[in-house]
């Protein structure tokens, strides 16, 4: 989709800042460089009462997986069950072994998952200026693997926009600022501090499930939305990781410009934050609207996938 009216990233991000380099000439995992034993040792000292959630949707839901345009949701399929040795095309194993196998044919990024650096670009770069040719026939350069193997532990919030905004769920392309982010913890009373995980509730896929297909009528969904101002307070509060419970993080199409996932590229490619989307946050929002403790201990690790441009995940929060 190519329209002449809207400005070219490479225009409109021109003067955005970047980290590359920051990090030398072969780092692939960004921000997550923020993240060290300091913050490790710190985010474990805000586990109190032991309450641990977890984050991911289920694959597989009977009622369809919330995917972006274009991919379709995972098919999991049952090789062998008990009806295999109704007759006789069961594997034979000595002592009359019996068992269940299954395959799932999924996109990465189908559910809960997080994006590789190099999942998206412009101008021919990725992050870190890795030559965008680099992704042919698989990432050669900032793929999903040096995250996986990384891990990804310290200290998140949430903050509830949903909540905050007295809603059940944000609309479609409902925008916000890091000025109402702030204005949200403070509403909640937490402190957002350099190095934190930020995790945003909008709610918004709950409409996934009770609209079906026409949810993807008009698609635009809420979220962040571009500012230079934004950009640059992420950059200033080096956050490692942006966690949503949305298809992309930020509102589809940027109401000033048209443009497509400008923030993918600003915070993603330029400064090396890491995107993880399509979070189950029901659970944890519930339990931090109750004991109005907003900060907790967050740990992921996608799937190691060679080359991959994202990859699944089961998130874990402990409070
Ligand atoms: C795209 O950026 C196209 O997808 P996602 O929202 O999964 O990052």
């Amino acid at each position: 989709m190519t329209d002449s009216t809207v400005p070219p990233l490479d225009e409109l991000l021109k003067d955005s800042p970047t980290n590359w380099g920051k990090w030398g000439p072969d780092d692939e995992v960004g921000g997550l460089n923020y993240l060290g034993p300091e913050q490790v040792v710190a985010a474990a000292g805000l586990i109190s009462s032991g309450k641990v959630f977890t984050l991911q949707r289920l694959i597989g839901d009977p009622k369809g997986d919330p995917v972006w345009p274009g991919r379709t949701p995972a098919e999991r399929t049952q090789i062998l069950d008990e009806s295999n040795w109704d007759g006789d095309d069961g594997p034979a194993f000595p002592g009359g072994l019996h068992y269940a196998d299954d395959k799932i044919n999924a996109f990465l990024q189908g559910s809960t998952q997080y994006d590789a650096l190099g999942h998206v670009w412009y101008g021919g770069q990725l992050w870190n200026g890795y030559d965008a040719r680099t992704t042919i026939g698989g990432l050669d350069k900032a793929s999903i693997q040096p995250i996986a193997e990384r891990g990804v532990v310290g200290r998140a919030v949430l903050l509830d926009m949903a909540r905050f905004r007295g809603k059940q769920t944000l609309a479609a392309a409902e925008t916000y600022t890091h000025e109402d982010l702030l204005a949200c913890a403070e509403a909640q009373g937490v402190e957002l501090r350099k190095r934190d995980i930020l995790v945003i509730r909008t709610n918004y896929l709950q409409l996934f499930f009770e609209l079906g297909e026409k949810f993807y009528e008009g698609f635009c969904e809420p979220g962040l939305v571009y500012s230079p101002e934004l950009v640059q307070w992420f950059a200033d509060m080096e956050i490692p990781n942006l966690v949503t419970d949305t298809i992309a993080n930020e509102v589809t199409f940027d109401p000033n410009n048209g443009v497509a996932l400008v923030l993918h590229n600003a915070l993603m490619r330029n400064l090396g934050v890491t995107l993880t989307e399509i979070a189950d946050l029901e659970g944890l929002a519930a339990d931090c609207a109750e004991d109005g403790r907003y900060e907790f201990f967050y740990a992921a690790a996608p799937l190691k996938v060679a080359q991959g441009s994202g990859a699944p995940v089961n998130p874990i929060a402990i409070k």
